[in-house]
């Protein structure tokens, strides 16, 4: 499919990408909304210059430390994630010993298999989200993402999640559980509550975590702890949002 665009086109990542959510779209992991919002990224990533600042660097950096350190920390995937990353997911958990867990808006048991499949085609071991013995239901959120898995987002103590609607990142927060998030938009509800917000593309986020993640994997618990508590988001946001100020 991909192929269809050549190789010299100025904007060929950007078409690729767009390609690769059509794509995952017609495969079932991704929902037309997924289309609409990714959409929405595409016009901040624009007036971002398409590349991850050095502010958003630094989020990835302490993204990583922050799930090396974590017990029970938790990859949240969606369609959209899945579409674009699904490799690169799996490999960020294992080098984080993070778990993956299933986790949708727009909830549909189908389309869970569907990406829970993806991830284990693409090496994942274990995909949490997916048995409905194991969920538990969240009273606290009302969209569809109130169904999270026993053993996983329950128990989490740290939730990584991207290109995310804003609806359950302030109750994750408030029960206690740290929140990292990937998205474009700064002024978000998503990245305005969460702990460490990383303003750039999921398709440069992660792979920038996984480097970093391997960077740091025999570090002291301690050295990674004082990145984590050096690292002011409120700044990072403000940052972020004036790179995109300037953009304009
Ligand atoms: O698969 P589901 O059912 O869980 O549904 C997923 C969508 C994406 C439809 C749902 O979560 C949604 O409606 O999200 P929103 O409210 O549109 O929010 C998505 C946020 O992610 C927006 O702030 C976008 O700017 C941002 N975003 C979009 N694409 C990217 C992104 N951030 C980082 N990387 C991207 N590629």
């Amino acid at each position: 499919m991909t192929n269809r665009i050549p190789l010299k086109h100025p904007r060929y990542l950007s078409l690729k990408t767009r390609e690769k959510l059509v794509d995952g779209l017609k495969n079932g992991l991704v929902v037309t909304h997924g289309l609409i919002a990714h959409g929405r990224g595409e016009a901040f990533d624009y007036l971002l210059g398409e590349h991850t600042s050095q502010n958003a660097l630094c989020a990835e950096k302490v993204a990583s430390c922050l799930l090396l350190i974590s017990k029970t920390p938790v990859i949240s995937v969606n369609g959209n994630a899945a579409a674009l990353c699904s490799k690169e997911i799996v490999k960020l958990s294992k080098l984080t010993n993070a778990s993956i867990e299933v986790n949708l808006f727009h909830q549909n048991q189908k389309r869970s298999e569907v990406i829970a499949k993806t991830l284990i085609k693409d090496g994942a071991t274990e995909v949490l989200g997916v048995n409905s013995k194991s969920k538990f239901a969240m009273k606290q959120i009302s969209s569809g993402r109130r169904f999270v898995d026993k053993s996983g987002i329950l128990n989490a103590d740290t939730v990584f999640l991207a290109i995310e609607d804003g609806d359950r990142t302030e109750v994750l927060t408030s029960l206690g559980k740290t929140v990292i998030s990937v998205d474009l938009n700064p002024l978000s509800r998503t990245a305005q509550s969460s702990n460490v917000t990383i303003v750039d593309n999921i398709i440069r986020a992660i792979p920038n975590m996984i480097d970093f993640a391997k960077k740091f994997a025999k570090n002291e618990i301690s050295e990674l702890s004082a990145l984590v508590s050096q690292f002011d988001n409120k700044w990072n946001l403000v940052q972020s949002t004036k790179l995109i100020r300037h953009g304009l």
